[in-house]
């Protein structure tokens, strides 16, 4: 896996995690730059097709929530995606936007997403992230707030969804897909990352608490229902899935010795692969690009390389991921995973 968010030395003008690592050894991760909502009236970004590109990377989980999101509502004709590169500059690794030639973007002109940030926020002090929506005729990164961007492509971008796109927002939920949101946040989605960045043991427990703590409740809410509010897909199972899904590929690297893995838990495992099969799920999750380790290792002087380095392209990930299982016998509406939009 391309580390997505490396530990490593910068050139001053870049910011790195680095700084985000408090006296106590604990990540603390830093505020999202762009966060002007997407809406009509004044302050908010107008929606109109083709103006923006949303910036993802398959290792990252923030990011592939929104190409899932993008792809399920079928907003392929409003919002241009594209696959960030990685690439070494002057000793640190940046996301590239480089077309598929490695000649920069025909619109901006850029190689480096960095460059989107600098033209909005000359100087800017942090590390340039995916994801990040650009506005292609400005020429400037406009929103990298990952907590809120599915909601506004549920909601803001609604008379662009596909007909018969599937509510992932539904109103009458929002309030409670809100604060799960919220609580999935630090207890599952960033306390992968919590545990993957400590540097003090301590730091490192606290979050392996709140995550083990976590996938117990989550484990016994599936245990009668077929996604987490019942019998469809909603905004909060992207969220979660996106996690789960990366945790036996790639982050279980960086961690300590658990209690159990993914496979132990017969609810997540089985739910993980309840949304797998679904297309815009599969098509954007690589799941063997998220296990393919870069960096070379001196054969010669070692026999130790990580079981990703040796194997990652002969596991059959998506055999495994597809393997059946019976969670559509918890739903009333078995033939179905989506609640239809229909107005
Ligand atoms: N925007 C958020 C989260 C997004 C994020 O961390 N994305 C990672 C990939 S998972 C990234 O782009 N890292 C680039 C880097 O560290 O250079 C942040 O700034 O912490």
């Amino acid at each position: 896996m391309a580390l997505c968010c490396g530990i490593e030395n910068r050139p001053a003008y870049k910011g790195s995690v680095k700084n985000e690592i408090g006296k106590d050894g604990k990540f603390v991760r830093q505020e999202n730059l762009f966060t002007t909502p997407f809406g009509d009236g004044e302050g908010k970004l107008k929606v109109e097709p083709g103006r923006y590109k949303l910036y993802w990377a398959k290792s990252c989980h923030w990011s592939n929530r929104a190409s899932i999101v993008r792809e399920l509502l079928g907003l392929e004709n409003v919002l241009d995606v594209q696959i960030v590169g990685r690439e070494d500059v002057g000793g640190s690794n940046a996301w590239t936007v480089t077309n598929d030639n490695g000649d920069p973007d025909e619109k901006s002109g850029y190689r480096y997403l960095y460059e989107y940030y600098e033209a909005a926020y000359p100087g800017f002090p942090g590390r340039a992230t995916v994801p990040t929506v650009v506005d292609q005729i400005e020429k400037k990164a406009v929103n990298n707030d990952y907590h809120k961007l599915t909601n506004y492509f549920e909601t803001a971008f609604k008379k662009y969804q596909k007909k018969d796109a599937p509510d992932l927002y539904p109103a009458e939920l929002r309030d409670e897909i809100d604060s799960l949101n919220e609580w999935l946040f630090p207890n599952v989605n960033n306390a992968t990352y919590r545990m993957m960045f400590a540097r003090s043991l301590q730091a490192y427990n606290e979050a392996y608490e709140d995550y083990y703590k976590a996938l117990d409740y989550l484990e016994e809410r599936l245990e009668k229902n077929r996604f987490l509010f019942g019998d469809y897909v909603t905004d909060s199972d992207v969220r979660l899935y996106v996690t789960l899904v990366r945790w036996e590929t790639a982050y279980y690297r960086f961690l300590g010795t658990a209690e159990k893995g993914l496979r132990g838990y017969k609810n997540l495992w089985a739910y993980v692969r309840d949304l797998y099969v679904i297309p815009a799920f599969k098509h954007n999750t690589y799941l063997s690009d998220i296990a393919h380790e870069y960096g070379a290792i001196d054969e010669s002087n070692t026999n130790f390389a990580t079981f990703n380095y040796r194997f990652w392209n002969e596991v059959d990930y998506e055999k495994i991921y597809s393997e059946p299982q019976n969670r559509r016998d918890l739903s009333k509406d078995p033939a179905n995973k989506f609640k239809i939009n229909k107005d």
